[in-house]
């Protein structure tokens, strides 16, 4: 045997060690190490419709789809139970929970103790990002959950060439999962981001138990990204082309529920498709991004597919998340017609048969059938926007950074950055109201920095303090934006059309980008002179021109006054050319 291969195989060996020893710990009957195979799919697709895990969806109009019905109390993903376990508890930050890693370890041990008994532990290899990328990263997810398996191979590179990667790597994050007696109170999502590691148990539901998204791609990759000098982002990625050709790619990032996936495959107005323009997608969720050597940052998408929210997807909204799907698709808590087709609110008028629990549906009941946080697992590759890009190892330049927040009232349609320090602050200074995501009260607003309030993995103090890094002296960095698509008028109505028309907002930005129109000078940053806004087909009211064009000195000087009251919740840690930046706005606000 070769030196290398020796190494190689040692490596796998700690692996093996590992699963051997959470065998012994949760002792299940069947140990299963998940190829990825179509063949190994179909059986697990088989055994899941058997135990009634699946419902196989109408073959005539969805062929090979299925539904899921989580537990009733499974639904969402639970902040109040999710624990970054940091050595010392200020890496954490306040803006997580914290326990000490021992008593985490103790306490998940506990309840992993036996918990597969009578079922199979799967072993899932996977892979964040193109196979043959330097900036992917992979994990290795242990679960006792077959749709688990089956949304993870949809939602990562899963199986055999991951495991092949892991091999050469010798690293990956360790994740184990069991869904217990998905027992609300017996439920934790651990995070151990100093050994990369993660623990999830009592809950089958999408970011808590798929541990490739939320708790690998953000929690612990964001830690990773620290050290390393990279980002990991709860942001989507989107290429756009002008007439002339030129390619340009944006990074945005909102909170879960607010319309990434959306904005992600947007189909642009007529007059744009007639004239040339089109959008193509690179990922709806995460973005991973680290300067190149021209000093320009160049993101991936780490995963492989959509974990979307199913309510408000129609034709309208987002044609191209309706067209992927059409076929292989996974439902999970949403409606049925009567000829057994998935269906939500919002996606057409018919009444469906049966709700997201199983129930047949009430018309009257006032009360709606899809779970509001419903969900489509897809392939990436099925969306007809999909960009070819999203496979380049190298990933894609990105020219703008946008940040977003759903906010009634005060926020403007869109404002530029001054400069990188302005830009951090704006997306530190983030709020949104609250969705049907997480579980918790909706529509309460929140300051959720960069949209990573329930992601970060460690302190928001240290994070800002690494965005701040990027501004060396040869770096290209993004221009940076802050939209909001959600701003409503006094009669509580929408101002602004959303979807397709948002085009016209991107438009404005790379405007700016090549340095093509001025703006007028705020205190809050830059806004766009309305007359280039191309606005051709869209009625404004004067409300809404004043106020999505418009800003309230009076109300962000509150607004600033509560930014600066939320930096000092930090503490000392807050670096202070934040402070500083925060300080000068609210000045010039007088
Ligand atoms: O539940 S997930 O975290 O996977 C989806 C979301 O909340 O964005
Ligand atoms: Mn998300």
């Amino acid at each position: 045997m070769t030196d290398i291969a020796q190494n190689s195989q040692s490596k796998l060996e700690a692996l093996n060690q590992w699963v051997l020893e959470v065998a012994r710990l949760t002792r299940p009957d069947r140990i299963h190490w998940c190829d990825g195979s179509d063949a190994e799919n179909e059986a697990l697709i088989q055994a899941m419709q058997a135990d009634g895990t699946l419902i196989k969806l109408n073959e005539d109009t969805h062929p090979n789809s299925y539904l899921h019905r989580s537990h009733p109390d499974d639904v969402a993903r639970v902040e109040h139970l999710t624990f970054v376990c940091t050595t010392n508890r200020d890496d954490a930050g306040p803006n997580n929970h914290w326990m000490a890693p021992e008593l985490a370890r103790q306490q998940m041990d506990s309840l992993f103790e036996g918990c597969m008994e009578g079922r199979t532990m799967y072993v899932v290899p996977y892979c964040m990002g193109p196979i043959d990328s330097p900036l992917s990263r992979c994990g290795v997810e242990i679960t006792d959950s077959a749709y688990v398996v089956a949304n993870m191979r949809i939602m990562t590179r899963m199986g055999a060439p991951a495991l092949a990667r892991i091999e050469r790597d010798g690293s990956y994050v360790k994740g184990l999962h069991s869904t217990g007696d998905l027992n609300p109170d017996r439920r934790f999502i651990m995070h151990f981001p100093e050994e990369l590691e993660i623990q999830s148990f009592g809950s089958g539901y999408g970011g808590n138990a798929l541990l490739g998204k939320k708790c690998h791609a953000l929690r612990i990759a964001s830690h990773q990204a620290q050290s390393e000098g990279w980002l990991a982002e709860h942001m989507l990625i989107l290429g756009i082309e002008n007439p002339k050709g030129d390619k340009h790619y944006i990074a945005a990032a909102f909170p879960s529920a607010c319309g990434k996936t959306n904005l992600a495959m947007l189909i642009p107005p007529e007059g744009y498709v007639r004239d040339g323009w089109k959008i193509t997608t690179i990922g709806d969720d995460i973005c991973w991004m680290r300067p190149g050597a021209d000093g320009r940052l160049y993101a991936i998408n780490p995963e492989a597919g959509f974990f979307g929210v199913a309510p408000g997807t129609s034709e309208k909204s987002n044609p191209n998340a309706l067209a992927s799907l059409q076929r292989d698709a996974i439902f999970t808590n949403v409606a049925v017609t009567d000829d057994n087709q998935p269906w939500w609110e919002g996606l057409d008028k018919r009444v469906p048969a049966i709700d997201w629990r199983g129930n047949v549906y009430d018309f009257n009941a006032g009360k709606p059938a899809a779970h509001p946080n419903s969900r489509f697992t897809v392939s990436a590759k099925q969306c007809p926007s999909y960009s070819p890009m999203a496979e380049d190892p190298q990933g894609v330049p990105i020219s703008a950074i946008v940040f977003g927040g759903r906010r009634a009232s005060l926020v403007p349609l869109v404002f530029e950055a001054r400069d990188w320090t302005h830009g951090v602050l704006v997306g530190a200074a983030m709020g949104s109201e609250t969705t049907a995501a997480a579980t918790g009260a909706v529509g309460v607003m929140r300051r959720d920095p960069m949209a990573m309030k329930p992601f970060c993995g460690y302190n928001f103090a240290d994070y800002f303090a690494h965005w701040l890094s990027f501004d060396q002296a040869n770096a290209k960095l993004p221009k940076v934006f802050h939209v909001n698509w959600f701003r409503k008028g006094d009669a509580g109505d929408f101002l602004w059309p959303g979807f397709g028309d948002n085009m016209r907002v991107l438009e404005w930005m790379l405007k700016r980008v090549a340095g093509e129109v001025d703006s007028q000078e705020t205190p809050i940053g830059h806004l766009p002179k309305i007359e280039d806004v191309n606005l051709e087909g869209v009625e404004l009211s004067q409300e809404a021109r004043e106020k999505l064009f418009g800003y309230d000195r009076e109300g962000w000087r509150h607004e600033f006054a509560s930014i600066g009251e939320y930096l000092d919740e930090y503490g000392p840690r807050m670096p202070e050319a934040l402070k500083d930046e925060q300080k000068a706005t609210a000045r010039s606000l007088g």
